[in-house]
């Protein structure tokens, strides 16, 4: 047996001389360093005890070593669990007691904040800077430069991702080989990646988006990118004219569209510009296409399934629309009461099956249950139809949820939060349009009698706490949260009050 997935990269790798990155501070990875040096990662792995199985739990910055460091644990048939560079220490406590990783990979400036959690649960702790500096790092150069990939079979798991639940927990959504590499294969030959492709990488690697859907499918076609440690838009459009691809949220495309030298001539070298993880406005597609003379390409994804739907590459990219299901991909919709399949057109929960969807909830089988039917279909939680001509459009979530630039933020978790200060009689926290963002998480508060706790008090509050893509734009208080007669709170009521509170704001 040969290891599944990095097996299915090695099988396509070109030419050992051929680049697969290129950073913005000038460093270039070609795809023999990357075998020699994923390959000395996976010796230092094993020698900090990582056996097959384990959990190696990763919060670093971007980096090419980082990216290594997740091929170096494919390599040694360890389980990749990144973790967002945004997580609070509080935060990490909860996933480490959780995934109860062998060996917990941090950046050195957060060591010694991360060394007591790691003891309390047995974990070696390495670091790994920014520039590749840290002691996995000196570690992984005293290491032979060839390894030998520990078998592992398509239903072995390859990682695990942590999402949070509508209760606020956090569930790890465990992903096998084949859920990883059926994908990237269906995307590289919808998408028609190949070895002369040159992808714009700006995304974050700790997220399904930027390291399966963009390093897998680049790896699978063994293609290039231009390794971006963060998104800035000037850079990407500089990066243009030598690249073909690019993959983004929507509010990379919003911000792309702010620049005044966005036009045909810069876009004219690529070949597909791809957008996902939070819907993209129509307006935003047709602005592009009118500027570039491009279509955005939209999908649909989820941590749980990776990949469900695409638009077209040839034929037309609907705006306001996912496309259809992928090859090998089942969807329907549902009515949300019964479960029975409904009509084309009509509007209902959006369920998947496939080779992409994941084996369930770490530890977790009760709401693993929850979340599938017998049949295998798994419940996305997203609300859609299906229109005449088959294309998928998502109208809606059945799961309280807010999303923020690409980010899921679980309004559940900030209202604990904030539910707890004193001065606080209760709270509810909903996603309302923004320019920028797409959504912007706010908080509608109800002090309690007598208190004059602040919007200071609060983002103070939470800020140790939270990450910060997850604390509130705006913060509002009101007298009382409106209820309907099952005194339910009524977030679309609250959503109605306040959608134009954004309006204008550029970031
Ligand atoms: C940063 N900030 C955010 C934020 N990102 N606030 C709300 N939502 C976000 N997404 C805050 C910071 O805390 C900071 O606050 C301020 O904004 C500026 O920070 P920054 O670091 O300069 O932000 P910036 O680099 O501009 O980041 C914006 C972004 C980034 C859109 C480039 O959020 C991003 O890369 N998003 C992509 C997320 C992603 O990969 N999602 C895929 C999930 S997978 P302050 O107060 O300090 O100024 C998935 C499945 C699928 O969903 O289908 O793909
Ligand atoms: P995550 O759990 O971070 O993987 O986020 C997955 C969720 O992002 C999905 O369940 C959808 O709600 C949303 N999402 C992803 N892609 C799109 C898209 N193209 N349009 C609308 N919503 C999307």
């Amino acid at each position: 047996m040969t290891n599944h997935l990095f097996g299915a990269f090695r099988s396509r790798m070109p030419a050992p001389g051929r680049l697969l990155m290129e950073t913005d501070d000038g460093r270039s990875i070609t795809y023999g360093d990357m075998l020699a040096r994923s390959a000395q990662l996976a010796h230092a792995l094993a020698q900090a005890g990582v056996e097959p199985g384990d959990r190696v739990a990763v919060q670093v910055e971007k980096s090419p070593e980082a990216a290594l460091l997740y091929l170096a644990s494919l390599r040694a048939g360890a389980v990749f669990l990144p973790l967002n560079t945004a997580y609070t220490l509080l935060e990490l406590d909860y996933f480490f007691r959780d995934a109860e990783p062998r060996l917990i990979v941090c950046d050195p400036d957060r060591l010694s904040g991360v060394e007591p959690l790691a003891a309390s649960i047995g974990a070696t702790v390495l670091t790994l800077g920014r520039g590749g500096q840290g002691t996995l790092a000196s570690q992984a150069s005293r290491q032979a430069t060839e390894f030998s990939d520990v078998a592992r079979g398509p239903d072995d798991l390859a990682a695990i991702l942590y999402t949070s639940g509508t209760t606020g927990r956090s569930k790890g959504a465990m992903l096998s080989h084949e859920n990883l590499a059926s994908n990237a294969r269906v995307l590289v030959e919808q998408w028609r990646f190949g070895a002369d492709d040159v992808l714009i990488h700006a995304l974050p690697i700790f997220h399904t988006h930027g390291l399966f859907v963009a390093t897998n499918v680049i790896l699978m076609a063994g293609a290039k990118m231009f390794f971006e440690q963060k998104f800035d838009p000037a850079r990407i459009l500089s990066l243009m004219p030598r690249a073909t691809a690019l993959m983004g949220v929507p509010t990379f495309y919003v911000r792309l569209l702010q620049q005044e030298g966005l036009n045909q001539d810069v876009a004219k070298g690529m070949r597909v510009f791809i957008s996902g993880s939070a819907p993209l406005l129509a307006e935003t597609h047709k602005a592009w296409r009118e500027r570039t003379g491009h279509a955005i390409l939209e999908r649909y994804g989820m941590t749980e399934t990776n990949m469900n739907t695409s638009n077209p590459y040839d034929g037309e990219r609907r705006a306001g629309t996912v496309g259809f299901p992928l090859p090998g991909v089942s969807l329907r919709v549902t009515d949300p009461e019964t479960a029975k399949p409904l009509a084309q057109g009509e509007i209902g929960m959006i369920e998947v099956k496939g080779p992409n969807v994941f084996a369930g909830y770490w530890r977790m089988p009760e709401k693993t249950k929850a979340e599938f039917h017998g049949d295998g279909f798994f419940i996305t939680g997203d609300l859609g139809l299906i229109d005449a001509d088959g294309y998928v459009h998502i109208v809606g979530r059945g799961k309280d949820l807010i999303i923020s630039g690409g980010y899921n933020v679980y309004p559940k978790e900030i209202e604990s939060e904030i539910d707890a200060l004193d001065g606080v009689a209760e709270s509810a926290v909903i996603g309302v349009a923004h320019p920028d963002f797409g959504e912007g998480v706010t908080a509608v508060v109800v002090r309690k009698p007598g208190s004059a706790i602040s919007a200071a008090d609060i983002a103070a509050a939470i800020a140790e706490r939270l990450a910060k893509y997850k604390h509130p734009k705006q913060v509002i208080f009101i007298d009382e949260l409106p209820r309907n007669t099952m005194g339910k709170v009524q977030k679309n009521v609250l959503r109605e009050t306040y959608k134009d509170m954004y309006a204008g704001k550029a970031g």
